[in-house]
């Protein structure tokens, strides 16, 4: 089936694909638009395919995304999920096409864009494979995901003030947490754009791999993640989280707190005892 799935679009590139049906089966999900949706064992990929825009994220995308993440969100089969684009753009940004006619008032009065923020209500871990561009909205897409990694031919940057507006999805605070204010700043002003080498030295990306090995990487990393308890996995990641909005002494209280609940936990029990007794523990996720 998942073969299937790859003929009847010319979207991906051929490495991608390749890698897809050399590293085993997957299972497509969902009838989607402008997004493929797969599960590869206990990973959730969701791959941008709206290649004649270079993925600029319409509302339709946008949408499509958050319906994917949150199905696998909700599928207990799903223990991590990984977002990636095309090798030319993991998104060129908000759709400018889309946005150009919007008045103040429209935008205002529907709240516009306020579902891209969905992505960052997930418990599970969500990682941004960035390939290409990932400009404005794009960038803000991937910094909404837990981890970014990225292909050496990744081009970040946030270049919404050429267009006479500003980032608009947490490109003004994200970024600044990732790279600090000068950079940030600098970014923002300019609409310069970072390498993948200079976004990895500026720790906006964990790291930089070959374009081909790029989605393998990713999945190899989700698929580690997915391996341990998806309950204590749920609550590392709302630990680290919390350091984006709490001081730091409330953020370590919030941290002992979470760290004190995985004791009344199965998880917690299973992998102490599974360390003493030599053996690989099983987790129940709960
Ligand atoms: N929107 C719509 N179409 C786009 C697009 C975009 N962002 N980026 C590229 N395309 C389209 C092009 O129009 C072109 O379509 P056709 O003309 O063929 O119909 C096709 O994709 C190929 O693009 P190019 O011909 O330009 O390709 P090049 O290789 O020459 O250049 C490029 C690639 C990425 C450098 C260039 O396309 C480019 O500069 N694109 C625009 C990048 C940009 O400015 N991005 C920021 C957009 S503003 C918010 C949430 C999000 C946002 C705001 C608020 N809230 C929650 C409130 C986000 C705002 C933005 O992202």
């Amino acid at each position: 089936m998942f073969k299937s799935v790859f003929r009847s679009t010319n979207s991906l590139s051929t490495i991608a694909r390749q890698q897809f049906q050399l590293n085993g089966y997957c299972t497509s999900t969902g009838g989607f638009q402008y997004i493929l949706s797969e599960k590869k064992g206990k990973v959730g990929i969701v791959t941008l395919n709206r290649p004649k825009a270079l993925n600029a994220l319409s509302d339709g995308l946008i949408g499509e995304i958050n319906t994917a993440v949150r199905q696998f969100q909700d599928d207990k089969d799903v223990g991590s999920i990984v977002i990636t684009g095309s090798e030319k753009a993991f998104a060129a940004g908000a759709d400018i096409k889309e946005m150009a006619p919007k008045t103040l008032s429209e935008a205002y009065n529907t709240n516009m864009l306020a579902q891209w923020h969905d992505l960052t209500k997930m418990s599970k871990p969500i990682i941004a494979a960035v390939n290409g561009y990932a400009l404005g909205g794009g960038c803000e897409l991937a910094m909404m995901c837990d981890i970014i990694i990225a292909g050496e031919k990744a081009v970040f940057g946030q270049p919404e003030i050429k267009l006479g507006t500003i980032p608009g999805c947490g490109g003004t605070q994200r970024l600044i947490r990732a790279i600090g204010k000068s950079k940030a700043m600098e970014l923002v002003l300019t609409g310069n754009n970072l390498t993948a080498v200079e976004a990895e030295k500026a720790g906006l990306v964990s790291r930089v791999v070959p374009v081909e090995e790029l989605l393998p990487e990713a999945i190899k990393t989700a698929e580690k993640i997915a391996s341990y308890s998806q309950l204590t996995v749920a609550m590392a990641k709302e630990a680290v989280n919390a350091s984006y909005e709490l001081t730091l002494a409330e953020g370590i209280r919030f941290e002992r707190r979470l760290f004190h609940a995985t004791f009344g936990t199965h998880d917690q029990k299973e992998g102490m005892s599974a360390f003493v007794e030599k053996r690989n523990p099983t987790w129940h996720n709960q």
